[in-house]
């Protein structure tokens, strides 16, 4: 693996000079939600109603409205900083789940925004079967994501062929619940060496108890006793962890992806953060459903939260007793194993005008991006030697921004 840029920040004549951070989990068309389903539809909502309404936007979704989303998240994510995403994308088919005329139209509109954008992309197709560990066939709603595994490996590889330096194309198995067993296996043996493979897992307590009453095993522990997990794979919401899945995760080398404002947003739980570093485990962030688009955010309630809980504070730190520093030594340190794009010479360019720097050194740089403020401190990003965000906006934030706003009112009045 390339050594990780970097992380000390540089002062250079304009400002503060870090490293870009990867966004490891991603569903683009969530964007178009956001805000939209904090409302009351159960007198015991959860997760499981959430996704009837998440549900139903992703019926409404055209390849045409997912690329001006795509777009539009895209460019904030630079803004924000997130300078690769990785893309767990499942939405794949016609609303009624016939495959478009060519099957990878749903995919390509991704790739088209992150190519307006700049970001770069990493590609998951996600292989989505079932609609339960019991093997139940997928519902009307959800029959738009399924596949057979000979159709899903003909994406994968169709959108393999497309690789350049702005795009990798890795797995997604949707979670334990969406792929079964067989097709597991069938799908991890055709895959080229090094292929990054992101599983969603362990969310919420329902699922683990549906698996232990089904396969015997909680996900994290089955998942660790059947498949070939190593440093390429990301475990996304590792949320419910015994302690043995903690030391089993972290030997194994794998990534685990937190969200924390879409992982407080659809009451999951709290990752067990203090144990999990201790064990040498390796983590990132994700901003996942989109209600938040800011590494800084998701940063600060990882810590946070963890505070909350222990009433205790300054939990995360490791090699350094800063927060911050950890916190962005964490993100580095997993992004090229997660993304499967090398640590390039991606950087973001902090306002060193900004009061909250004021008299800002390369030793508490970290703690006050991270832990004060609400306005974002970039200035400027540059991804792959072409500046992308100046002044703070996206060079094309404009038109994405008008394209956004007419798809939105279209998909709203639908
Ligand atoms: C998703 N989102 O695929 O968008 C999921 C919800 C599910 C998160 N897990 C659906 N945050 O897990 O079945
Ligand atoms: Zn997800």
């Amino acid at each position: 693996m390339p050594e990780p840029a970097s992380l000390q920040p540089i002062r250079a004549d304009d400002g503060w000079r870090v490293p870009g951070i990867a966004n490891l989990h991603s569903h683009a068309f969530q964007r178009a939600m956001a805000g939209l389903a904090e409302r009351r539809t159960d007198p015991a909502d959860s997760f499981w109603t959430w996704r009837e309404t998440m549900y139903r936007f992703a019926e409404r979704m055209t390849p045409d409205a997912l690329h001006a989303v795509a777009a539009q998240v895209y460019a904030e994510m630079l803004e924000a900083g997130y300078t690769r995403v990785c893309e767990f994308h499942y939405v794949h088919h016609r609303p009624d789940g016939n495959p478009y005329d060519d099957p990878a139209e749903m995919s390509l509109a991704l790739v088209a925004a992150a190519r307006e954008t700049g970001i770069r992309l990493t590609l998951l197709p996600v292989l989505y079967m079932t609609g339960g560990f019991d093997g139940r066939p997928l519902s009307a709603r959800q029959r738009r994501f399924g596949h057979e595994v000979d159709a899903y490996l003909r994406l994968f590889e169709a959108l393999r062929a497309r690789e350049d330096e702005g795009l990798r194309v890795g797995v997604a198995l949707h979670s334990l619940r969406a792929v079964p067993e067989a097709a597991l296996r069938e799908v991890l043996a055709a895959l080229p060496a090094r292929t990054p493979v992101h599983i969603h897992i362990a969310e919420q307590v329902g699922e683990v108890q549906d698996c232990l009453a089904l396969r015997d095993a909680r996900p994290v522990e089955w998942l660790l006793a059947n498949a070939p997990v190593d440093a390429h794979w990301t475990l996304v919401h590792a949320t419910h962890l015994d302690a043995a899945e903690v030391a089993g995760i972290a030997r194994s080398g794998a990534v685990v992806a937190l969200c924390p404002t879409t992982e407080a947003n659809l009451g999951d739980g709290l990752f067990p953060l203090r144990a999990f570093l201790d064990a040498g485990g390796r983590w990132g962030v994700g901003s996942d459903s989109q209600i938040s688009v800011s590494p800084v955010e998701e940063l600060r309630w990882l810590e946070y939260g963890q505070r909350l809980v222990t009433r205790h504070r300054n939990i995360a730190v490791g090699a350094s007793e800063s927060v911050g520093e950890t916190l962005l030594a964490g993100v580095a340190d997993s992004a090229a194993s997660a993304t499967g794009f090398a640590d390039g010479d991606d950087w973001l360019l902090l306002d060193a005008a900004a009061p909250i720097l004021a008299g800002a050194t390369a030793q508490d740089l970290a703690d006050r991006w991270i832990f004060s403020g609400n306005r974002p401190l970039l200035r400027e990003v540059h991804v792959a030697g072409r500046r992308v965000v100046a002044e703070g906006r996206h060079l094309l934030a404009e038109a994405i921004a008008a394209d956004y706003g007419a798809t939105l009112r279209r998909l709203l009045a639908a």
